[in-house]
């Protein structure tokens, strides 16, 4: 069988789990009848790529807080079987350090956060950057379609939510923003849509007062713009830019504590590498950005 590579072992000795404080969860979950053809492959995609990358990420060297790399989580079955592994794999991540998912679609951030809360015990607030707003109750007849993951976190698990980059949202969207914005006992919903964000070069946001302490970063690969990612099953025009996007997320890392964190949607291209480097780097700056903040809190 051949070696699955694990996460910039090209340069650093994988940690043992205790020792590290990044753990890397490879979750190659597709629950689609093109099983295999997209964002499945994406965790191994990126974890190939990752073996290309400078150690130094334009700061520093994160890898030297230690990388731990999981087996891949078994994504065999429907998410009724599914989920609770992948709640089983963060919570054990959560034990010794920082988590980062590696998706799959973007469905996985559901479990991934509810393992974040039951692990910490305290509310989470959670950060997404997304071209959809993932707010739909219902998509093409599933409640746990990439498509509703946010109203999962939002809706379900009560999680306060910022949205980055937005700039596809249907009618119902649109309804269930305005709703909660209305409503003073539902948790928050802050959008910092595209249209806004990207020709006015915002670079920094500012955190809800209130929102929690403690926060989850989703990161599906679509939020930048398809000149950066293209390999994703809907890449929609007007992203935020590479720069944009990781000033943004410094913005956050200096308000906010990042426990954990996921990087979804990556449909790697057959001979187009460029793609799958990029998501690897999306990774490897995460994990930089949040190494230094908490060096420096
Ligand atoms: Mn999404």
């Amino acid at each position: 069988m051949d070696h699955t590579p694990l996460f910039l072992e090209s340069e650093f000795a994988q940690r043992p789990a205790e020792d590290a404080a990044f753990h890397i969860i490879p979750v190659p979950y597709e629950h689609t009848v093109s099983y295999g053809a997209g964002t499945a492959r994406g965790p191994a995609a990126i974890l190939e790529a990752s073996n290309q990358l400078e150690v130094f990420d334009g700061t520093g060297c994160p890898g030297e807080e230690g990388f731990h790399t999981y087996p891949a989580v078994d994504c065999g079955g429907g998410p009724e079987t599914v989920f609770p592994r992948i709640m089983t794999a963060v919570g054990e991540a959560m034990h010794h350090g920082v988590p980062l998912v590696l998706g799959g679609e973007h469905s996985i951030t559901a479990p991934a956060v509810e393992a974040v809360q039951q692990a910490v015990g305290a509310p989470v607030g959670v950060i997404q950057f997304d071209a959809h707003a993932d707010l739909r109750d219902e998509y093409e007849g599933s409640r746990r379609s990439h498509a509703c993951v946010a109203r999962r976190l939002h809706g379900d698990l009560g999680t306060p939510l910022v949205q980055i980059g937005v700039r596809a949202l249907s009618p119902e969207e649109i309804v269930y923003r305005s709703t909660v914005a209305n409503d003073p006992s539902a948790p928050v919903i802050v959008a910092h849509d595209a249209a806004v964000l990207v020709p006015e070069g915002i670079t920094e946001i500012v955190l809800p007062e209130g929102f929690p302490e403690l926060v989850y970063v989703t990161i599906d690969v679509d939020g930048l713009d398809p000149s950066v990612i293209p390999a994703t099953g809907t890449p929609v025009p007007g992203g935020i830019g590479w720069y944009q996007f990781l000033s943004l997320l410094t913005s956050i890392a200096a308000q906010r504590r990042i426990i954990a964190a996921d990087v979804v949607e990556l449909a790697p291209i057959a001979g187009q590498p460029a793609w799958d480097y990029a998501a690897a780097e999306i990774v490897h700056r995460t994990i930089g950005i949040i190494a230094r903040s908490r060096s420096a809190s």
